[in-house]
């Protein structure tokens, strides 16, 4: 029989081998070393009670009542060790599955804002709305009016492109314009498509008909080629459906059903009913990209309603708004550790997230976007849109947004753990914002909801005016030293502009055009090829450093928003369109419209 002396220095052992063992292996092995350490503490509890026990029948009264106390302590140790072992466990788990961001710089509030500064609680002063309250009736103040000798700079760098792009590839995808040569990937004559409505727009009237005669003429519908789903959609379907409402030419209509139709079979291809990243038109075979290890991309299945209502309301085909529906009944089910915040990655098999990543840039960004917009565009008729959109709000502020240095900004986030990365992809979200705010979508919180637009507002301007160039990295850093660049490359993208366009048209703050500006001449300076169009720029700190890209959303997109800021508010007013995410302009559904898609939907 062991004394107690003897038990106290069997615990003792217990004690340093456990920490002998977490010295040794814990930091490589964490999980399995836990887990090696309950076995052993467990083994060593009942080893300890019978290694060496005597015939019960040797055995005095005492000798028994001292072993009963001493396993009952060494029971009790234990089952404490196990319990605080699992709850190491599973920290280390969920370490394990979202690797940790870097420790943060002290300047960095690495608090959520609400719980830094509560918007919520009114600490922070909050600007009156300029518009008067909480639902926005589209009538904004005449302060700001057109100003033509923007509109003329800008109007000539879209001839210039448009040209270019005429010259040398008419009909196809994209001008390379170093090389003067041409690229396809949607086979549809993409620039052409997503230009009609700024050549409209701007009043580019005779560019505009010959651009018809080529889609009515000589478009493909169904080209023997993979196509993008998401691309195809909100490019070309939009592109058309925005062309067919601002001319009236049914041809834009037929067009955009009959390319539509052929997308969606990217609908038949997965067991969860999820459309594929890409799709053949002809044949209708589809795939899934191998770099996210086939899984479907957020942004990619669920951007897509705004198209689709417009055409169930044009054509009364209703097969449309059910895939739309379908979308987003589908990631509104969807569980997830946030109330609001999607996964990146879905599996097409069984429809669970296969990544933890959040992102209001890459692969999620227009999914949010199109919340808040399908509501805007069903005339508020769909309540679950709304309410999506604003838990999406509220998981921002609540989780999301942090500061640097002054300034805020929306990282992506990795699990529970935000980086410090905001890619300018996310540059849409202040004027999303702005324009939630504006129609007050999340009530009673407009003012401070427009207060977040403009800070981070702020903060993508920022962008632009840290480089050399005054053109925005693709991405930034927040760092001890504030903003720095990631990714070094300029590439015509729009979004920062877009927030422009609509913080202008909702304040009519001279600083947003004065941004916008500022923006437009660095693009002008610093992306101009002479005689063909622009190109995509390198590195900001060195723009002579080129690549021969010129994407269509350049034509689409940013020279179309630059444009409108300095146009009166009378030209595609903003309580009457919807922009899609490629920034086509749709006119609001009707309240009667939107009731019979919806009454079909439902099967009323
Ligand atoms: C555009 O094609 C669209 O705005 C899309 O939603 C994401 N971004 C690109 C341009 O950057």
């Amino acid at each position: 029989p062991r004394s107690t002396a003897g038990s106290a220095g069997m615990r003792k052992a217990i004690h340093r081998r456990i920490i002998a063992l977490r010295n040794t292996v814990w930091y490589r092995h964490r999980v399995a070393a836990r887990l090696a350490v309950v076995a052993v503490a467990v083994l060593v509890v009942y080893v300890a009670a019978f290694r060496g026990s005597p015939e019960p029948s040797r055995r005095t009264r005492a000798q028994i009542v001292d072993r009963v106390q001493r396993l009952s302590r060494l029971n009790k140790a234990a089952r404490k060790l196990t319990n605080s072992l699992r709850k190491s466990l599973a920290h280390a788990k969920a370490r394990l599955a979202s690797p940790p961001s870097p420790s943060p710089p002290d300047d960095v509030i690495s608090q959520p804002l609400s719980q830094q500064e509560n918007f919520r609680q009114g600490v922070l002063p909050v600007p009156p709305l300029p518009l008067g309250g909480d639902r926005w009736d589209g009538r904004v103040n005449k302060v700001g009016g057109r100003d033509p000798e923007k509109l003329e700079a800008i109007r000539g760098a879209f001839r210039l492109a448009w040209g270019g792009y005429s010259k040398y590839c008419y009909g196809e995808d994209e001008l390379r314009p170093l090389s003067r040569t041409c690229s396809n990937w949607v086979h549809m004559g993409l620039t052409l498509i997503d230009s009609l409505d700024t050549l409209w727009i701007m009043g580019l009237k005779d560019e505009f008909h010959k651009a018809k005669r080529w889609v009515a003429n000589e478009l493909p519908v169904a080209p023997n080629e993979k196509v993008s789903f998401f691309e195809s959609t909100i490019r070309v379907t939009g592109g058309l459906l925005s062309a067919y409402e601002l001319s009236g030419d049914p041809v834009f209509l037929e067009k955009a059903t009959q390319i539509q139709a052929n997308l969606d079979q990217a609908f038949q291809d997965t067991e969860i009913g999820m459309p594929v990243s890409e799709i053949n038109l002809k044949t209708g075979e589809g795939s899934l990209p191998g770099w996210t290890g086939k899984s479907l991309i957020l942004s990619e299945i669920g951007t897509n309603a705004v198209e689709m209502l417009k055409l169930s309301q044009h054509t009364k085909k209703m097969e449309f708004a059910n895939y739309a529906e379908r979308v987003i009944d589908f990631l509104d089910q969807l569980e997830t550790p946030v109330k609001g915040l999607y996964p990146s990655l879905i599996s097409p098999k069984n429809g669970r997230p296969t990544s933890r990543r959040v992102s209001f840039g890459g692969m999620g960004d227009s999914w949010y976007e199109y919340l808040l917009k399908s509501w805007l565009l069903s005339s508020r008729q769909v309540d679950k849109y709304k309410r999506m959109y604003v838990e999406t709000l509220q998981a921002i502020k609540t989780n999301m947004i942090k500061k640097s240095n002054g300034r805020i900004y929306l990282p992506t986030m990795e699990g529970t753990f935000t980086t410090r990365l905001m890619e300018h992809l996310v540059c849409f979200m202040p004027g999303l914002i702005a324009l939630g705010s504006a129609e007050g979508v999340n009530q009673g919180r407009s003012a401070e909801d427009l207060r977040l637009a403009e800070e981070l507002m702020d903060t993508c301007v920022e962008m632009y005016d840290m480089s050399e160039s005054k053109l925005a990295p693709d991405s930034v850093r927040f760092s001890n030293q504030g903003m720095v660049i990631d990714k070094r490359e300029f590439r015509l993208r729009p979004e920062t502009v877009e927030s422009l366009f609509y913080l202008w048209r909702i304040t009519h703050k001279q600083k947003y055009r004065d941004a916008a500006w500022m923006i437009f001449q660095a693009m002008d300076r610093n992306c101009r090829v002479a005689g063909v169009g622009h190109a995509n720029v390198k590195d900001v700190n060195d723009p002579s450093q080129k690549e021969d890209r010129m994407e269509s959303f350049w034509l689409a997109e940013t020279l179309k928003y630059l444009f409108l800021t300095f146009e009166d508010d009378s030209v595609i007013p903003l309580n009457k369109y919807v922009f899609n995410t490629e920034a086509h302009p749709l006119e609001k559904i009707p309240e009667q419209e939107m009731q019979v898609i919806l009454s079909s939907l439902h099967g009323a």
